[in-house]
């Protein structure tokens, strides 16, 4: 029984209403799946008749045997050819359903990689019968085929994405089926624990336990170390994928703008002598030393009448409850005034973030005051550093710093962590009902209600993998996909 089948039985819908529902249907497919400007460009064809509406437009050289006679995992070389006119030398791979990345008959192209030729060959292929994939359709038709299950189909869309190592590795596990397995080793666990709750339901009138209670108890306290792990991963795994966030805040004209614009090396946003320049947020990630960050450079802090730029500074303290850690920029020149000023704002909201100080426009300054605000900066327990962010004197000490604060474990091939909201989201609920199941337990609650807590449990669980999730769902998460994959 393949998904389609189980989606069927289980929602009890007529197969053309899933088919609009998840655009899967019978079509075959096209659309080119490497990026413009490469020197070889590949269009892939999925669905029942791939092979023969390829071999319709191709011609092998050498008398080959036609694609259709071709056994699966082979290349043929040969022309695409509109009537007698040749498009393209191309090499031809030949896949065949139940063994292809969808699970259907495919077919690979690859052409030389004008986007000249790559159009036409495509136009050739609609003329032909195909239609263009939708974003994702590749990879929502190997989940619907039972390919992969719906959390390694989302992998598939991070390890497009990742743009460093650890986000790699993640994505890698996850795709190679790592964070599957956890789950559903978790939910053997639950549905046996289920089976014999209800067991005992069956005999309730003969009041019987088959489970011994401490043994259930044991089990459930089990599963929910096990689910809060994965769940606290999550504060890891978003940090690893979206970058660890850092605030930079401090004073009007501190430099904190000049700051992120060397930091990304980009000039993202606006520097000038006036106060007040930057009004909103301004975010933008960059992986230093192999860590990705968020650095959120923020309207700087001072009082002020102007209603937008208020708004800004509302925005620059919320930016710090959100962030890990926070670079505190001012001016060296003032800094003694400014740390005065905004200690009593700042210091609480720092509480448990990883504060530093930077002195900044130090190339201003001679050794006394330098040796009088690392003293001060000692006093206060605040790490610290100067820097020159105009010339940027000290950056590299900074960005080490960066590194060595950031401090996530280092990730393995095999560790599983969750950095999908999603299943995050499905794990707080799973996390919240093996909660009652516990204090059900302890409480002797009758076996019915826990037995509905460990189903609801069961429920979310199988929601990561895509069991029971439902067709918008489904949808949002493919048309995030790029479209040839
Ligand atoms: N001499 C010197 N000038 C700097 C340095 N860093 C920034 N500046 C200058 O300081 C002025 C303010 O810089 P910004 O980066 O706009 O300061 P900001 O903290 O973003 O200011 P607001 O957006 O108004 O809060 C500009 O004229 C910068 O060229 C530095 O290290 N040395
Ligand atoms: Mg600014």
């Amino acid at each position: 029984m393949n998904r389609q089948d189980i989606f069927i039985s289980r929602k009890n819908v007529s197969l053309q209403q899933i088919t609009e529902d998840t655009m899967i249907n019978q079509d075959t497919i096209c659309a080119i799946a490497t990026a413009q400007g490469g020197a070889i460009g590949t269009i892939r064809v999925s669905g029942t008749k791939a092979i023969e509406i390829t071999d319709k437009i191709f011609t092998p050289t050498h008398k080959n045997k036609k694609l259709t006679e071709q056994p699966a995992y082979t290349i043929s070389f040969g022309h695409i050819k509109n009537d007698n006119e040749i498009i393209d030398e191309v090499l031809v791979s030949v896949f065949r359903a139940p063994h292809s990345y969808t699970g259907e008959d495919s077919t690979e192209i690859m052409c030389h990689g004008s986007s000249y030729i790559l159009q036409q060959v495509m136009q050739l292929l609609i003329q032909q019968g195909c239609r263009t994939a939708l974003p994702g359709e590749y990879t929502q038709r190997a989940f619907l085929n039972g390919k992969m299950d719906l959390s390694q189909a989302e992998a598939v869309a991070d390890l497009i994405a990742s743009s460093s190592a650890a986000t790699h590795r993640l994505a890698m596990n996850q795709m190679r089926g790592g964070f599957s397995k956890e789950l559903s080793d978790l939910r053997t666990q639950l549905l046996n624990f289920t089976s014999m709750i209800e067991l005992e339901l069956d005999f309730s009138e003969e009041d019987v336990q088959f489970a011994n209670r401490e043994d259930l108890r044991n089990l459930a306290d089990q599963i929910e170390h096990v689910i809060s792990r994965l769940a606290n991963s999550f504060n890891v795994g978003n940090a690893i994928k979206n970058g660890i966030p850092v605030a930079i805040i401090g004073e009007t004209n501190a430099g904190k703008s000049t700051l992120l614009n060397v930091l990304l090396n980009e000039e993202k946003a606006i520097v000038s002598d006036i106060h007040g320049t930057t009004r909103d947020v301004i975010e933008d990630t960059v992986s230093i030393n192999g860590i990705t960050f968020r650095f959120i450079d923020t309207a700087g802090i001072r009082e002020t009448h102007d209603t937008i730029e208020t708004l800004g500074i509302e925005r620059t303290f919320k930016k710090i409850e959100q962030a890990d850690i926070i670079l505190w920029m001012v001016d060296s020149t003032d800094a003694r005034m400014q740390i005065e000023m905004l200690s009593p704002k700042i210091l609480p909201l720092c509480k448990n973030k990883k504060l530093t100080l930077l002195f900044n426009k130090a190339e201003y300054i001679h050794e006394n005051l330098k040796s009088e605000l690392t003293r001060l900066a000692k006093q206060l327990n605040i790490e610290y550093i100067f820097i020159s962010a105009k010339n940027r004197d000290n950056i590299s000490e900074l960005e080490n710093h960066l590194t060595k604060t950031a401090s996530l474990p280092q990730i393995s091939q095999n560790d599983v962590i969750v950095t999908n909201i999603r299943h995050y989201e499905a794990l707080t609920h799973a996390l919240d009902s093996i909660h009652r199941v516990q204090n059900g337990l302890q409480t002797n609650l009758s076996g019915d209600f826990i037995s509905q807590d460990l189903r609801e449990c069961i429920f979310h669980l199988s929601d990561i993998v895509g069991e029971v999730t439902n067709d918008q769902v489904l949808g949002n998460i493919f048309k995030n996909f790029c479209v040839g994959k």
